[in-house]
């Protein structure tokens, strides 16, 4: 199974995307995600112009030899860019192994552990009100498990929510430039709690609740958040805090018993160590495409494990359906998995694009039974949506200091 040629291909269906296709030399192929979101063509050239060449003439079936070749070989470890390339190739070649197998990802890894995986969905509102509206759309469709962000008010644009087109704020449409949202931690715990609270009396006990801070409280505020909403048993509190000091979150976990999930930016088992073998963390949220893809996953998964950390992978709409399908095989398979964040499998236009074989029911993903991970790449339809730079917005206090967003 010789590596006969390695195309990268970035695309704008909606969203800017990075794919890498792997073709060996009897035509099989295998596809991956390389994208990091703002950041795309870094990744793209950093693929093409360093990684590629490498690969020409490796075997396809060494998976941890390649994968060991692109970390440890380059001297220059981790990072997101570097780790996004190291997943792409990752993916594609568990992909290329399970065809070559005739079996899907998920039996080359030691088979199912469970039947279906079970994801939470995102509503997302400017009040309240129309928070749980939304959130009653999942609850109509059998999810069992939702997050809600809501807007703040008294400010304009929030995480969740973006300015007056109140649209999902990770749908990049048009942004030449990074939009600015306030941010102000005062209003935020304010408001917070009604929207759990209300949750609550709307839908009862049974219904599992997530919210995602994206980072914005201090160690201590965190602390006070989880405290404040323990009476509303949310099934976690995602990025409560920055945790580039892993022993943050030593000082919120002394201070509440609300589960706390951590980790869609990390890159390595070692941006986690500390959390994850202090057990200040309850759920690990590394990603396929920014953790050293399949092989990165298993390994931090198993490392989890030993410390009653489960996995809940990031599974934002810049994910590529490469990085969800290549996800829905581990989610599967992991002894200790959690839960998966799914916000559906993109849009009208990414669906020309990409297609796959995996299907969500009440909630619930199926996972594929096609050999290898189950998705397929269209070239020519990419070609019809050319990249378009775009990015995240940037947070400021409302004196205007720059924040986390
Ligand atoms: C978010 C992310 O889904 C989440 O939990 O925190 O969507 C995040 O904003 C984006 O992936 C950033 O690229
Ligand atoms: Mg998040």
């Amino acid at each position: 199974m010789i590596i006969k040629d390695v195309r990268v291909i970035t695309c704008c269906p909606g969203r800017n995307f990075v794919t890498l296709k792997i073709i060996t030399e009897d035509g099989t192929y295998g596809i991956g995600d390389a994208t990091v979101n703002g950041r795309e063509l870094a990744v793209e050239t950093y693929l093409r112009e360093h990684v590629a060449p490498c690969l020409i003439g490796r075997n396809a079936h060494d998976i941890e030899d390649i994968w060991q070749y692109l970390y440890r070989g380059v001297y220059w470890r981790r990072g997101p860019i570097n780790m996004a390339a190291v997943a792409a190739v990752d993916m594609a070649l568990w992909d290329i192994k399970g065809k070559v197998a005739g079996m899907p990802v998920y039996q080359l890894l030691g088979g199912k552990s469970r039947q279906s995986v079970m994801t939470y969905a995102h509503a997302n509102g400017d009040t309240i009100e129309n928070t749980l509206d939304m959130m009653e759309g999942f609850v109509k469709q059998g999810f069992k498990a939702i997050r809600l962000q809501c807007a703040v008010p008294g400010m304009d644009g929030t995480y969740g929510i973006l300015g007056e087109k109140k649209d999902y704020f990770e749908m990049q449409n048009s942004r030449p430039l990074p939009p600015e949202q306030p941010w102000s931690t005062t209003k935020y715990l304010n408001n917070i709690e009604g929207l759990f609270r209300a949750a609550r009396e709307r839908f009862g006990d049974e219904i599992e609740l997530m919210h995602d801070v994206h980072s914005r409280l201090t160690p201590i505020e965190a602390a006070r958040l989880g405290k404040m909403l323990e009476p509303y048993n949310l099934f976690f509190l995602e990025d409560a805090s920055i945790a580039e000091n892993q022993e943050n979150y030593k000082l919120i976990r002394q201070h509440t018993t609300i589960p706390l999930a951590l980790g869609e930016t990390y890159n390595t088992i070692w941006d986690c160590k500390d959390l994850i073998q202090n057990q200040w963390i309850d759920y690990i949220r590394t990603a396929a495409t920014h953790a050293g893809g399949i092989t990165g996953l298993r390994r931090i998964s198993d490392f989890a494990a030993i410390y009653n950390v489960r996995t809940a992978p990031h599974g934002a709409p810049d994910l590529s359906p490469i990085c969800f399908a290549a996800q829905a095989h581990v989610d599967i398979w992991a002894p200790n998995f959690g839960i998966q964040e799914f916000v559906g499998f993109g849009t009208e236009t990414s669906d020309e694009v990409f297609s796959y074989d995996h299907s969500i029911k009440k909630g619930m993903i199926q996972v594929s039974d096609t050999p290898g991970l189950g998705v397929d790449f269209n070239e020519e339809a990419a070609a019809d949506y050319p990249y378009n730079r775009s990015y995240l917005p940037v947070s400021r206090l409302e004196d205007g200091t720059l924040w986390h967003w």
